[in-house]
């Protein structure tokens, strides 16, 4: 019997971007085995984010976020494996990049910077139903 391979969104952040970390965090994802199955520089645009962070529109940290993300362009990537949505946000590590844990994403390339945004580096899909959700977004033609 074939397991149906899971698929992920994942988005490196514009501060993952300029500081020149696309590369790194590639490479992060294919060693652990993952495969890319499309990966693209994309601007986003305030529809498109309202979209996407949905489930965060009218808390406090919504427009410093999409400000954020708006403020340069994204690489977008879509991953597959195994448990890759579990798998990737585990890569990530923690939230803030302050307590993240080291041997993470987050944890060994993110710090806190003197803005109100968390600037975090990486995005990845927290469901099966949002990386469905996320993936039609950014990638229409999946
Ligand atoms: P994650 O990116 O770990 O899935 P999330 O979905 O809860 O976290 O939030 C989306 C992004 O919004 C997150 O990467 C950074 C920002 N954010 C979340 N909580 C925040 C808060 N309390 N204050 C400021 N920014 C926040
Ligand atoms: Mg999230």
């Amino acid at each position: 019997m074939t397991v149906p391979t899971e698929r992920t969104l994942i988005l490196v952040k514009p501060d993952g971007v300029e500081r020149g970390l696309s590369g790194e965090i590639l490479r992060r994802i294919e060693a652990k085995g993952y495969t890319l199955v499309a990966v693209e520089l994309k601007s986003a645009t305030p529809e498109l984010l309202e979209q996407h962070y949905a489930e965060h529109v009218g808390k406090p940290f919504y427009q410093p976020l999409v400000d954020f993300m708006l403020s340069g362009p994204v690489l977008a990537i879509v991953a597959e494996g195994d448990r890759v949505i579990e798998g990737f946000r585990s890569l990530a590590g923690a939230t803030d990049p302050t307590t993240a844990a080291p041997g993470t994403i987050r944890g060994d390339l993110g710090r806190h910077w003197p803005t109100k945004v968390i600037q975090n580096l990486v995005h990845g899909s927290d469901s099966e139903e949002s990386a469905a959700r996320e993936i039609a977004i950014w990638f229409p033609a999946l």
